[in-house]
């Protein structure tokens, strides 16, 4: 099969969540564009809420690439039948759907590529390219005699120097202040400058999506792409898991970029051990570090404890009391719903957020469905106590497990209060009364993007109500066995049966194990 143009596709979730009024490329869609066209492919690459794809470009391409999070999946699904069904064109799934779900992907795509596909999309063109055999392509997955063949792991690139080439993302340019507000849109700009965690947080995908291990990028590679960015603005998100390890190196890069002089606004994801390095703290700040966007997860010691976080409560207050000091904005992650948090953890959650003057607070109901091979198919809660109601549902918005100490629809229920409350009309004025104009304006930002995610979480109570009834005492708590039993009768709603894992694994839902520890495997691992 001769393949010359290349359409790439990345796809929004479904419905509304905090970024969908950004024009912000996501990284590593363009990053797979930028390699095939230096490798010499025509490529053209469509980020769906810059422009969405066109159809003629898809119609006249060789091979269409696919980029989504879960909750885009199923727009990938549907593009990709149509692009089978009256074109015949051969289609490619990657990133973290792929990655965690080949099995459904490939019900509609034809291969997946797992994890980085930096290295493994130039090989697997050229591959097909030459009509050569795809089982030597490592790092993919793929449909054979109707079974799921995955081909042996591809470790990530120990160099990722490619700078994204914005030029072919379909109608992609600078977006103007009043173009932004006349469109009700603001752009950020994605960068990055290392992947991978050394640290392995119960709840966290990194080490199964980079296994390889926290790897810097080479610095120069990085001052040229913030140059080649700056053509587009000033606002500027490092996507990096986290900035700041290997601080000798970091504080490299942040020199340069202060001799560079690049008038950056930048926000970066650190954990709070940075506070143990003045003179790192004040780097950033001279390079233009503004927001940090911290996981503190918890306020809930035996929570922290439970996701393996390495970091106390104190710790976490004593880091946001130095942080507010050198000025930074602080942007503080919470995952909620573990087994050991109750109603009043999650009231003392926002009152935390609130109580510590954070800029924003963002409240992530734990999602443990990420069944792995790398993990053994390990998750973080037991399988049966996965809620899936389709995967537009899987953006974060959504509880999607049971909860041991709460309802799932009380949770749902504090969610949406906790957003009202931290992004109220009053803590936009308080921020004001601070002098913390910034703060102010990304909690009116969020303010505004709840109203539009709201609806959704809204109507999903109500499924929740029908689907946990019965399955809860009076003190709020979960009935395991009742649960169990009732999947076995009726495993439509868990995770598994309903992304078809359980058919395409070849595990019947009905040989559930019975329930005695968290973190056990939800399905074996393939012989
Ligand atoms: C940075 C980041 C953000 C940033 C920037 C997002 C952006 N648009 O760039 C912010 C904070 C804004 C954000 C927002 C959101 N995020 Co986010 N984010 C991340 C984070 C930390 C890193 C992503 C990243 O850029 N990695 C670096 C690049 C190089 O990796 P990559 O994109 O995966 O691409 C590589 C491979 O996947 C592969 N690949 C990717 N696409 C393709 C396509 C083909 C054809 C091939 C061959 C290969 C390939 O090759 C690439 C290069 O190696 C991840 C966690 C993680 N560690 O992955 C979460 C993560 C991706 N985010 C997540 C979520 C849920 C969201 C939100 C929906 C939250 C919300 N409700 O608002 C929004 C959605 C925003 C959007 N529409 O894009 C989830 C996604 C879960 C899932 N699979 O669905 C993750 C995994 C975090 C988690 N909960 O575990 N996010
Ligand atoms: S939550 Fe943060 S610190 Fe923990 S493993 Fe994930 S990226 Fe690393």
């Amino acid at each position: 099969m001769a393949i010359k143009r290349i359409t790439c596709i990345h796809f929004d979730g479904e419905f509304p969540d905090f970024c969908y009024r950004l024009v912000m490329p996501d990284y590593g869609l363009p990053v797979i564009g930028t390699i095939l066209s230096q490798a010499g492919y025509d490529v053209r690459v469509y980020v769906e809420h810059v422009q969405p794809p066109d159809w003629a470009r898809v119609a006249e391409s060789d091979l269409v690439c696919f980029s989504c999070l879960n909750a885009g999946a199923d727009k990938v699904y549907r593009l990709a039948r149509e692009i089978k069904s009256r074109l015949g064109i051969p289609t490619v799934i990657g990133g973290t759907h792929a990655t965690y779900f080949p099995e459904s992907s490939l019900e509609h795509c034809d291969y997946a590529v797992l994890g980085e596909g930096d290295e493994t999309i130039v090989e697997l063109v050229r591959t097909l390219d030459a009509g050569g055999d795809v089982s030597k392509v490592a790092g993919i997955a793929y449909m054979d005699n109707g079974h799921v063949r995955r081909t042996p792991p591809r470790p990530g690139p120990k160099q990722f120097d490619t700078i994204p080439d914005y030029e072919l993302i379909a109608g992609f340019g600078r977006l103007g202040f009043w173009q932004g507000l006349k469109r009700r849109h603001a752009q950020i700009l994605t960068i990055q400058s290392s992947r991978g965690c050394p640290y392995h947080c119960t709840f966290c995908i990194v080490n199964t999506m980079f296994p390889t291990g926290y790897r810097k990028r080479d610095i120069e590679a990085v001052i040229a792409d913030l140059r080649d960015k700056r053509r587009y603005g000033r606002h500027v998100l490092f996507v990096d898991n986290e900035f700041s390890m290997m601080r000798a190196n970091t504080k490299a890069l942040l020199r340069r970029m202060i001799e560079e002089r690049l008038d950056l606004d930048i926000v970066v994801f650190a954990r709070i051990e940075i506070v143990r390095d003045d003179e790192l703290l004040t780097l950033m700040r001279q390079a233009g570090v503004n927001y940090l966007y911290q996981g503190y997860e918890s306020v809930q010691p035996e929570t922290l404890s439970a996701y393996d976080k390495r970091q106390t409560f104190d710790q976490i207050v004593a880091a946001i009391h130095k942080l507010q000091d050198y000025g930074f904005g602080l942007l503080g992650s919470f995952v909620v719903g573990a087994d050991s948090d109750t109603v009043e953890t999650l009231e003392r959650t926002v009152q935390f957020a609130l109580e510590h003057e954070l800029a924003n607070a963002y409240l992530w109901p734990i999602w443990g469905h990420f069944p792995e091979q790398q993990t053994g198919f390990t998750t973080i809660t037991p399988w049966w106590r996965s809620i899936f109601r389709g995967w537009a549902y899987c953006d974060g918005h959504y509880v999607t497990h049971f909860p041991r100490r709460m309802r799932p629809s009380t949770l749902q229920r504090i969610l949406i209060d906790a957003y009202r409350t931290i992004y109220s009309p009053r803590q936009v004025l308080r921020a004001l009364r601070r002098g913390r104009f910034t703060d102010a304006r990304w909690k009116l930002a969020h303010r505004y993007l709840w109203a539009d995610i709201e609806p959704g979480p809204r109507e999903y109570v109500s499924f929740l109500e029908e689907i946990e009834d019965g399955l809860y005492d009076e003190a709020e708590q979960l009935q395991e066995d009742r649960l169990v039993e009732r999947v076995r009768r009726d495993p439509r709603w868990t995770f598994q049966a309903g992304n078809r894992a359980v058919r395409t694994l070849g595990i019947s839902p009905l040989e559930l194990p019975t329930p005695v520890t968290n973190n056990i495997t939800c399905v074996p691992s393939q012989p």
